[in-house]
């Protein structure tokens, strides 16, 4: 090699090299879409110089396919880098910046006497100006220590002077956990308190949490004495009315596990739950007895716990407390059931009453209290009394006033009666 010739060499290595850094800004501003794009990218990059002169056979000494050659060989090393996995979803969250591994694995060197890398904002472009280092980028970078995008800029020496540029797709460190500020209790649970029929219900009991930095929330409801953390399972279902985490009757709260975009997680708690399912018994007083005429009664209804209830009375062969037909609307305790009587006929008659106390649960219709009594406010009726004996003709003569057989076939007095009568009592 002349001395003419090394200085020609050395003149297209410089050309080269101011080639390469303009073609490399390119090749870094199409690296701006997600891992997968910027690999898809990177392959186009890889197909386009194919499209170009072979540098070798064509034009051994044009400066701009030296240039050109060496941006190829550098995207296509760029296909071979892998980001660490939990990079790929484009945020580093505070669990994955706390595992300070290396940054990517994989990049192909056999092109290159050196390559170098940095980790720069996002926004600063990758090239000349950049402070490289030879050591693989880390989570340890200082630089990463603080929230913002950012990616890995890498810089390929195919030379001492000529250099290609590449990036990788951008990611964001974010280490802030959603902040968790209110959550509502709604539908039966409202009013803090699951009694037994909204037990039965399916109804969500959880709405309207606020908060921010909030993509993701999960559930779950505990006894109250449970912690909110990390290890409970979380389900994507807002906790029902009648969740099968409700076991037995006590006071229950749901944990909320919220997390943002980037994964980082806080953990917060509903209001209490209360779930109440016991029903109380009805107890009645002054319900009439035995065989009487009554048709305006006072009936008061107590009982432990017993707020209010409903009624129905007829006649017991008509009456079944188990069925809910003809049973009053709900009233409190506190008035007494005055109903008339009057509309039902004489018999056997029957009441039924349910309670329920102040949580809204209501004493069974299967095992409602009642009570029975016979209604009778008909008086006998007359058909026919046959005289007899002395008084048979319809005389009673002096003779017979002395006898004392009776006047009538039932229990009329007799013509003469007993001295020792005291009429007076009769
Ligand atoms: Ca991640
Ligand atoms: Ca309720």
């Amino acid at each position: 090699v002349t001395v003419a010739t090394r200085i020609y060499l050395a003149s297209i290595l410089s050309l080269g090299f101011s080639h390469c850094t303009e073609q490399s800004q390119v090749a870094s501003q199409r690296m701006t879409g997600t891992a997968e794009e910027n690999i898809e990218n990177e392959v186009q990059v890889g197909e386009q110089t194919e499209d170009q002169p072979d540098p070798v056979t064509s034009s051994p000494i044009d400066p701009a396919n030296v240039g050109a050659a060496t941006e190829a060989a550098a995207a296509e090393a760029l296909t071979t880098l892998a980001l660490r996995s939990d990079l790929l979803d484009g945020f580093v969250n505070l669990q994955e910046h706390n595992n300070p591994a290396e940054l990517l694995t994989g990049l192909s060197t056999e092109e290159f006497i050196l390559i170098q890398y940095a980790v720069i904002a996002d926004s600063i472009a990758c090239d000349g100006a950049v402070q490289f280092s030879v050591d693989l980028p880390s989570m340890a970078d200082p630089l990463l220590a603080n929230a913002g995008t950012y990616k890995i800029c890498i810089a390929f020496h195919k030379s001492e002077s000529l250099i290609a540029y590449g990036a990788s797709a951008g990611f964001v460190i974010d280490f802030t956990a959603p902040a968790f500020e209110s959550v509502a209790l709604v539908n039966a649970a409202a009013d803090g308190l699951i009694n037994s029929s909204e037990h039965l219900q399916h109804q969500a009991m959880l709405g309207n949490i606020e908060g921010s930095d909030i993509s993701e929330a999960k559930y779950k409801l505990v006894p109250s004495a449970s912690n909110c953390d990390e290890q409970l399972e979380y389900g994507i279902d807002i906790p029902a009315s009648d969740s099968s985490d409700f076991a037995m009757d006590g006071g229950y709260k749901i944990c909320l596990r919220l997390q943002d975009i980037a994964g980082n997680v806080s953990y917060a708690v509903s209001g209490g739950i209360a779930l109440f399912r016991v029903s109380p018994t009805a107890l009645l007083s002054g319900t009439p007895t035995g065989t009487n005429l009554v048709v305006s009664p006072d009936i008061t209804v107590s009982g432990i716990d017993v707020s209010h209830y409903r009624y129905k009375v007829g006649l017991a062969a008509e009456t079944d407390c188990g069925i809910v037909t003809a049973y009053s609307v709900e009233q409190a305790t506190a008035i007494h059931i005055t109903t008339s009587l009057s509309a039902i006929g004489d018999g056997v008659l029957k009441i039924c009453v349910v309670g329920r106390n102040s949580e809204g649960n209501w004493q069974a219709l299967d095992s409602a209290t009642s009570a029975t009594w016979t209604k009778d406010t008909t008086a006998p009726v007359f058909s026919s009394l046959a005289l007899a004996n002395a008084a048979l003709d319809g005389i009673v003569t002096g003779t017979e006033r002395a006898l004392t057989t009776a006047l009538g076939e039932h229990c009329l007095p007799v013509a003469r009666p007993p001295a020792n009568i005291d009429w007076s009592q009769a």
